[in-house]
């Protein structure tokens, strides 16, 4: 392949000038011309190209399979290479984390990592055709597994057509030789709220409509659908059933490839459609209040939502409309309200599918599973993981989710600052050199806004989900907010002083995040928060004919005399998983992947400079430049060095006798003068400035008639 010419600098480090200006000036330069990736070290900024780029096929995969990230021109193929280089050369445990705010690449970049790893591995080992086999299928299953999650866990939203609306970690397990042999996926928090409302302009999960698009006349018939989603209520409500970047009917038949091939079986499929199909038509039923009693109002709905899961239809009408409680032993039945009846629908559409959900995620964990009679535990299997959450976002309207969605961005940001930071120091602790601290905007105290205990918005929540329900609202839990957070640098109310008029008195409140202001609008938080589901749906569920919606519902065999504990909340749970992931991903060698979105129409020109400037800013990616340069933007071992640069020096060259290697380089930088411009480590010598690498560079050409280098692949050598 031809060599490529660079852009500007394919390493911020190498910029002469580190300010904000000079990086956003590369950066665009890069961008116009078609560079998306560039690097911070071992970084890797990626800018969203809005349009195909031909930068992923088997030619590229060729030219950075088994290389080193400075062999080549920046590419996330460096990045997963040198994930699993290091994984399999040292055995140790990587990851790849992607950040960025929402709709800037990062499902994208993970899709790319997933296929570029399959593509570089299993190529040697056609003398165990058997193994063989299987690797390709654990492969096959790694990758067509995004489809079934992007199916039913991503969404058309203001920000982005293909938003994921859950958080996802997977591990991809490897055999001693480098090989995938399985792999595991956690998910986090999926944005269930979604089934039952949807913004303007946005979507309900993508298979809701795959399904009206794609599905047989013949299974459409089954589900009672016909092919037009207007007349159901749960997915018409964004009034953007069409997307044009979206094509539902070839979807559609990529999920069915997918199901088949994680070897989803028939009536697991069957199961899958039929509950997607039952919660559109839940969204349908509707409740009417004749002489003071609640009934549902006419019409198929009910009929077909008791059919398609196989209820009772009286069973159904009855979990509608009254719940059975226990009271100091006794069992009562008490009727909803309308309100209460229409609340107790919308919370079981939800927790409907958050278990399907769930529920096709561990079928997808049961297909890639490691082979334990396979790999016995003598095969030393190491992992990467990889991480793409939802991004960071604001809308005009900003609830719960968003609160936990960007409350986790502010985690993976923390982890940024923490091993960014922490590993560069330690390299100069454990190296010997003198390091001045850089400034950084360091955004713990928002994360403890979150989630510190007792002042944290969490706990708040919590305890005002504590109290019983009929004292609590909504209005008083931010009164309880505006109380203890009075005075934060990063919260806002109209109860802050002077008052701050662009928010609503008693509904909103402000959280300046690490990467902008948002709005939350505390109405649906308490509940959201407590996430409760009357008992006698889970036992209508549990009862359902179909063993497939039985085994998503096992509490639902409680009886209901069986006292049940307050279950942990919605953000206590979602607190806890992410200090499991923090904790998860510090035990891994990290990578990183800082995606930008260049613009918010979707563009493949634009660069929109003033929202970019703002992401560089909020990502902390100048000081990343400024800490990992610390003085020193380059570091290389003596030996590697010396065998580079011997050379230039006549007291090296062809040997040097008198010494160890450290004291070859000190010979070599002395007679060159530019002793002021180093400092000699424990281990490795470390260089300040790019000129005097440019000058050891031009010396040894000098001395190398004919062969032409490219100086700033060069100078990558030693970044
Ligand atoms: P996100 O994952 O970061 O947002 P995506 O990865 O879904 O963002 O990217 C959004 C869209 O940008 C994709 O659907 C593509 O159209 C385009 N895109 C991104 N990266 C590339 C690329 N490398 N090449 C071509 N097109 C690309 V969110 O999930 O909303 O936070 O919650
Ligand atoms: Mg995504």
């Amino acid at each position: 392949m031809a060599m490529q010419r660079e852009v500007g600098v394919g390493d911020f480090v190498l910029l002469d000038k580190i300010d904000l200006d000079s990086f956003m000036k590369n950066l665009q330069l890069r961008f116009k011309n078609g560079k998306i990736y560039t690097y911070i070290g071992e970084v890797c900024v990626s800018v969203n190209p809005y349009k195909t780029m031909n930068i992923y096929g088997q030619d590229y995969v060729e030219q950075y399979k088994g290389r080193e990230l400075f062999e080549n021109p920046p590419h996330i193929f460096a990045i997963a290479d040198s994930s699993h280089k290091v994984m399999k050369q040292q055995g140790r445990d990587t990851c790849i984390v992607i950040s960025g705010e929402s709709g800037s690449g990062k499902t994208e970049a993970s899709k790319i990592i997933m296929k570029y790893i399959a593509a570089v591995t299993n190529q040697d080992s056609f003398r165990n055709p058997s193994g063989q086999k299987e690797i390709e299928r654990v492969k096959n299953v790694l990758i067509q597994s995004n489809s079934i999650l992007e199916a039913f866990g991503n969404a058309k939203t203001n920000r982005n057509d293909n938003s994921s609306r859950f958080g996802k970690y997977m591990d991809i397990h490897f055999d001693f030789k480098g090989d995938p042999i399985g792999g595991h996926i956690n998910k986090y928090l999926l944005e269930k709220s979604r089934v039952i409302h949807q913004q303007p302009g946005e979507r309900n999960f993508h298979c809701f409509y795959q399904i009206f698009c794609g599905a047989s006349d013949d299974l459409l018939r089954k589900l009672k659908l016909t092919r037009n989603p207007d007349n159901f209520f749960y997915v018409k409500q964004g009034n953007a059933a069409k997307v044009d970047t979206i094509n539902d009917r070839n979807d559609y038949r990529e999920v069915t490839n997918s199901l088949n091939t994680l070897q989803f079986s028939k009536d697991d499929q069957d199961t899958l459609w039929r509950v997607v199909a039952a919660i559109l038509h839940l969204g349908n039923v509707e409740f009417d209040v004749d002489e003071d009693k609640l009934i549902l109002k006419k019409g198929q709905s009910v009929n077909n939502v008791a059919e398609l899961l196989k209820v009772e239809k009286s069973d159904l009408e009855k979990a509608l409309c009254e719940r059975v409680i226990a009271a100091r032993g006794d069992i009562m039945r008490k009727e909803h309200t309308e309100t209460e009846a229409s609340f107790g629908r919308d919370a079981f559409a939800k927790a409907v599918y958050d278990r399907l959900f769930a529920w096709i995620v561990g079928k997808i964990n049961d297909a890639i599973a490691v082979d334990k009679n396979n790999y016995s535990a003598q095969y030393k299997s190491s992992l990467i993981g990889v991480l793409d959450i939802y991004g960071f976002e604001i809308f005009d309207n900003n609830s719960f989710e968003q609160f936990c969605i960007n409350y986790c961005n502010e985690k993976l940001q923390q982890l940024f600052i923490e091993l960014v930071l922490k590993q560069e120091q330690e390299e100069y602790n454990r190296e010997g050199i003198a390091w001045t601290n850089i400034e950084y905007f360091n955004n713990q105290i928002i994360c403890d806004l979150v989630e510190a205990p007792h002042k944290g918005i969490i706990s708040i929540m919590d305890d005002a989900c504590k109290m019983t329900a009929e004292k609590v609202t909504d209005e008083l839990l931010l009164e309880a907010m505006d109380k203890y957070l009075k005075g934060h640098k990063h919260y806002m109310s109209r109860q802050t002083k002077p008052p701050e008029k662009t928010l609503r008195h008693k509904i909103d409140f402000r959280v300046t995040h690490y990467a902008g202001d948002v709005t939350y609008c505390i109405i649906g938080f308490l509940d959201k928060n407590k996430d409760t589901l009357f008992q006698d749906f889970k036992r209508l569920l549990y009862n359902s004919k179909d063993p497939n919606i039985k085994e998503m519902w096992p509490e639902g065999a409680q009886h209901i005399s069986e006292i049940t504990k307050r279950p942990p909340t919605a953000g206590t749970l979602f607190k806890n998983s992410m200090q499991a992931l923090v904790q998860n991903l510090q035990n891994k060698e990290p990578h990183y992947v800082r995606c930008i979105k260049p613009n918010e129409i979707k563009s493949a020109t634009a660069f929109d400079e003033e929202r970019v400037r703002h992401q560089v800013s909020y990502l902390g990616l100048v000081e990343n430049v400024r800490v990992r340069r610390a003085g020193f933007a380059y570091r290389q071992r003596y030996d590697r060095f010396l065998k580079r640069y011997k050379m230039i020096s006549q007291f090296t060259w062809p040997n040097f006798r008198s010494g160890s290697d450290k004291d070859a380089v000190k010979v070599i930088m002395d007679e060159k003068r530019f002793a002021d411009d180093v400092k000699y480590g424990r281990t490795k010598i470390f260089i300040r400035s790019p000129k005097t690498l440019f000058e050891l560079e031009n010396a040894r050409n000098d001395l190398i008639p004919g062969i032409v280098t490219l100086i700033q692949k060069t100078w990558r050598g030693f970044v």
